[in-house]
């Protein structure tokens, strides 16, 4: 409160006094407030529009699943968290592990139902193609299209490979192999089979392609995911990994974006009137798709899981962008 003193001043010229400082306090409690007002939006814009942006991700990865702290956990669990794409280790002493990445990956699948589509153009469009054993390109451009970035190979596949290397390897410069197969096999010793088979590859091609192998632990690690998967210890249970599982491991280690062609859905055989297919496209088996996937899956030992495997591919596509096509499905999960 102003005073009674004696200022001196005229009641008039008084009340302009006062008049004037109270407007100017008020113009400089306004002018703060909007520039406060203007500094905290800019310093709390970006981190509240990350927040929403957080939630928004959120919500779509978990589209319609009530979120457990199960399904919060990586699919695959995760190799390695700060070397995702460790264990993949050249053929040739002293050169570089695998170092790879891309936006869009489309992996192709083995299977005859390829032949019932025409995505070669498609598939030809993505940044990484990648196939797997010695499934051909010469021949069927029109359903798998001709580019290859890299090939996924059994120790079983291996010899095929090798024998028709002229059309699978020689013709596609800059192609990456990435083999896997049992410890004994992969000795680096010398005693190892496969390795053996590599490394005379790898030395023969030169730079034209680079020869990788998955390492002892990568194998545990396969081995392991499959067991946190389905709940079933992989060798106890008498199964063997297909080649697709390995693939599809690495694919969601390298790819943004993984298309898969070719791959049916774990449902597709049960189906009365389920299209009959070729389980491989090429080749000259007749063997069908769906009666090899039911024997395997039934079989006590060595069978290969196919249906398994490709429910647990499924579930992955919670946490990686994987969509399926030729035939083209949704995921169920
Ligand atoms: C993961 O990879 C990094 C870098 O290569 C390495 O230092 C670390 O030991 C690895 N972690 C595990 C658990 O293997
Ligand atoms: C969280 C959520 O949206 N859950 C829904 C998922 O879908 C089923 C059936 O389609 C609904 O019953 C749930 O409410």
């Amino acid at each position: 409160m102003f005073s009674e003193d004696g200022s001196g001043l005229m009641p008039a010229r008084r009340l302009l006094l006062i008049g004037l400082v109270a407007g100017f306090a008020l113009f400089v409690s306004f002018a703060v407030y909007v520039y406060q007002g203007e500094l905290t939006t800019q310093l709390w814009k970006p981190a509240l529009d990350a927040a929403l942006e957080k939630v928004h991700l959120r919500r779509l990865s978990n589209q319609n699943s009530s979120s457990t702290s199960e399904d919060d956990s990586p699919h695959p669990m995760p190799f390695n968290v700060t070397d995702p794409l460790s264990g993949y280790v050249n053929v040739i002493k002293d050169r570089e592990p695998l170092k790879m990445h891309c936006n869009v990956c489309a992996m192709v699948s083995s299977s005859g139902q390829v032949l019932n589509h025409e995505a070669g153009a498609e598939i030809d469009k993505a940044e990484c193609v990648i196939r797997m054993n010695d499934a051909p390109v010469t021949g069927f451009e029109k359903h798998v299209g001709t580019r290859t970035t890299i090939r996924v190979a059994s120790h079983t596949s291996f010899q095929f490979v090798n024998k028709k290397k002229a059309d699978l390897l020689v013709k596609n410069k800059g192609l990456t192999l990435v083999a896997w197969g049992p410890d004994h096999s992969m000795k680096t010793d010398g005693k190892g089979r496969i390795f053996n088979g590599l490394s005379k590859l790898a030395k023969e091609l030169g730079d034209d392609i680079d020869v990788y192998m998955l390492t002892p632990q990568r194998m545990a690690y396969a081995d392991k995911v499959f067991e946190k998967e389905t709940g079933k210890p992989r060798q106890s249970s008498g199964s063997f990994l297909s080649t697709g599982w390995f693939t599809m491991i690495l694919a969601t280690e390298m790819c943004d974006q993984i298309k898969v062609y070719g791959m049916i859905s774990d449902e597709y055989c049960k189906a009365p009137n389920a299209k009959p297919v070729l389980y491989h496209y090429y080749g000259t088996s007749k063997l069908q798709e769906c009666h090899m996937y039911r024997a395997m899956e039934k079989q006590k030992k060595g069978g290969h899981r196919f249906i398994t495997e490709k429910k647990v591919f499924e579930r992955w596509t919670k946490k990686h962008e994987i969509t399926f096509h030729s035939p083209t499905w949704e995921p169920k999960v």
